[in-house]
């Protein structure tokens, strides 16, 4: 019973090595099991080819590489019955915050203009605020959005978290729920989304959202790109609504070369890189999950397929 599928379609050696180490007493397989061969209770999976799970003979435990997992739940590929883990830990929790920490600053601080003004041999400060001066909406309150929110805090914004369900991040100002959803965002000079793509999220970031953030506003996507309205968002650009946008996620990923988004002058592009797996602290996570499977204990980071997350 103690083997273990990697369909990683990236470097399945390398992660093989890493889960021989954190799980000695484990059959690590690289190359796909089939019927009739003795059972593969869990399989790593990042975004699998059709057919490969359910080929798996015994299997119990679908164990994700990504944090956002809604290409599972919509590729159909993963039977009903297995639950699926998503991947949560810290090595992710930090990439994200420095990630949106640097597009906070970068921008709160005026360096993308003073990059701009550079370029044209322009010597001409701004007037400078601190960050008590700033009001932040953080979207999502989970393993990404809490830790953001609390580094927010630290610097000083004026921090607001919003969430499907009431939270508590000491510092922050907390909000729930979609009734709360414009409240969460009125007036704030920063909007950072990382909420999971689901049937309720996706299309979130749009005009209305916009429309009642602070004059000038930016906007840092690190979540999904159908979390927004591109065609809303280039509006809110082009109008001065917002000043700029940090995006890291898109639609069609790779974006594709005729996309608007590439040549946007108030646009920081950035490829899906806001927070890589870091594959051998995600190993730890995974293993540590395993074992907990293998003796009757809890499963962390259980998707809640109603929820979508
Ligand atoms: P979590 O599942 O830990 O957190 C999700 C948060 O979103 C929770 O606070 C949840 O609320 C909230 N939420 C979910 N649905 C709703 C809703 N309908 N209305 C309001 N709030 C909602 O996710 P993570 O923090 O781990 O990750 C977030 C996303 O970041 C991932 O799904 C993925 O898309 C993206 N990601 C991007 C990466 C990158 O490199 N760009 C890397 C890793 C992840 P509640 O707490 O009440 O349940
Ligand atoms: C993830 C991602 O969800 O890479 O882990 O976006």
């Amino acid at each position: 019973m103690k083997r273990l599928f990697i369909a990683s379609r990236g470097n399945p050696e390398q992660l093989a090595q890493l889960f021989r180490a954190e799980l000695p007493d484990f059959e690590v397989l690289t190359e796909q099991p089939k019927a009739g061969d003795a059972d593969v209770p869990f399989i790593v999976v990042g975004r699998p080819l059709p057919g490969v799970i359910r080929a798996v003979p015994g299997l119990k435990l679908v164990l994700s590489l990504n944090a956002g997992i809604e290409h599972l739940l919509a590729s159909g590929e993963v039977p009903d019955e297995l639950p699926i883990v998503r991947l949560v830990d810290e090595g992710l929790a930090l990439g994200m915050a420095e990630w949106v920490l640097a597009q906070a600053l970068a921008w709160h601080r005026n360096l993308f203009l003073y990059t701009e003004l550079q370029a044209k041999g322009e010597w001409s400060p701004k007037a400078e605020k601190l960050a008590n001066e700033r009001t932040v909406t953080v979207l999502g309150a989970g393993a990404l959005g809490r830790p953001v929110a609390e580094h927010f805090v630290r610097f000083g914004f004026n921090t607001r978290v919003w969430a499907r369900s009431k939270h508590d991040v000491e510092g922050a100002k907390t909000f729930a729920g979609k009734d709360q959803l414009l409240d969460a965002a009125r007036g704030a000079d920063i909007l950072v989304n990382l909420l999971p793509l689901t049937a309720e999220t996706a299309d979130v970031v749009d005009a209305k959202l916009l429309d009642v953030l602070n004059d000038g506003a930016f906007f840092i996507n690190g979540a999904r790109g159908g979390h927004v309205v591109d065609a809303d968002l280039i509006a809110a650009l082009d109008s001065g609504k917002l000043s700029g946008a940090a995006l890291d996620v898109f639609r069609t990923e790779p974006l594709p070369a005729e996309d608007p988004l590439w040549r946007h002058p108030k646009v920081r592009l950035s490829p899906h890189v806001a927070a890589p797996t870091h594959q051998h602290m995600a190993v730890k996570e995974m293993a540590a999950n395993i074992r907990r499977f293998e003796n009757g204990e809890p499963v962390r980071n259980v998707v809640d397929r109603n929820l979508g997350y």
